[in-house]
């Protein structure tokens, strides 16, 4: 997979992706992430990426020439399966999405800044919406760091057994079961008996339980 991420602060995204499994999926080559500051294709010479709304009103917009430049010389290079744009008011991404997303090649993602880009961008060049909650972010960066971790990790060789993406919270409905390590007991908190008495067909079936009772009392909405 191959990920082109166009922003107008690409600092903000160097942290995630150079740690743990994000570095490490892409030292296996199985993503690359490229990063483009829209910037760079700014056409005045005060390398202006903004301007004032047409009929008035109170922030910027981001300006078509910069972003339609540099979406125009990625796409004269290779096809691309989508062209995010993140915005809080796209759709909001559920793990669905992220399995969708995770069986594609080519992905684009433009992080919106100010009152949000030109609407002309979003009707001629962009395929999919997408915000990551009911709750306004500075700029699209954090928003596009968590489509790409939670998209990155499900391709296949990035994660291993132990931290196998299928038994995620989300992805059969349900929230994940509590889990426990040693000690045995802390300060009289004792592990659930059950856990500990190697009877397989009973643990799972209390995980399965404590799954449902979780997900009923915190978030019933994934039940229908
Ligand atoms: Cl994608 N962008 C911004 N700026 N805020 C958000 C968001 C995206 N998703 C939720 N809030």
């Amino acid at each position: 997979m191959r990920i082109d991420i166009l922003t107008l602060l690409p600092e903000l995204l160097e942290g995630p992706f150079s740690a743990s499994i994000m570095k490490r999926a892409q030292e296996k080559g199985l993503v690359e992430i490229h990063m483009h500051n829209i910037r760079d294709y700014s056409t005045n010479k005060h390398k202006n990426v903004d301007d004032y709304q047409y009929g008035g009103g109170a922030g910027m917009v981001m300006s078509i020439e910069p972003i339609a430049a540099l979406i125009d010389k990625l796409k004269a290079e290779r096809d691309y399966d989508e062209i995010i744009y993140m915005t809080p008011d796209g759709e909001v991404l559920d793990q669905g999405d992220c399995n969708d997303l995770s069986l594609k090649g080519n992905l684009m993602i433009l992080c919106g800044h100010y009152k949000g880009v030109d609407e002309r961008i979003r009707e001629h060049y962009i395929t999919k919406e997408i915000s990551i909650g009911s709750y306004v972010l500075s700029g699209g960066e954090l928003a596009a760091a968590v489509v790409v971790d939670s998209v990155v990790r499900l391709l296949p060789g990035v994660l291993n057994d132990e931290t196998s993406a299928l038994t995620d919270s989300f992805q059969d409905n349900l929230l994940s079961p509590p889990v426990y390590t040693r000690p045995p007991e802390f300060n009289g908190w004792k592990v659930p008996e059950v856990l500990l008495s190697g009877d397989f067909k009973k643990i799972d079936a209390w995980r399965e339980e404590q799954a449902l009772d979780r997900t009923t009392k915190r978030r019933p909405d994934l039940l229908y």
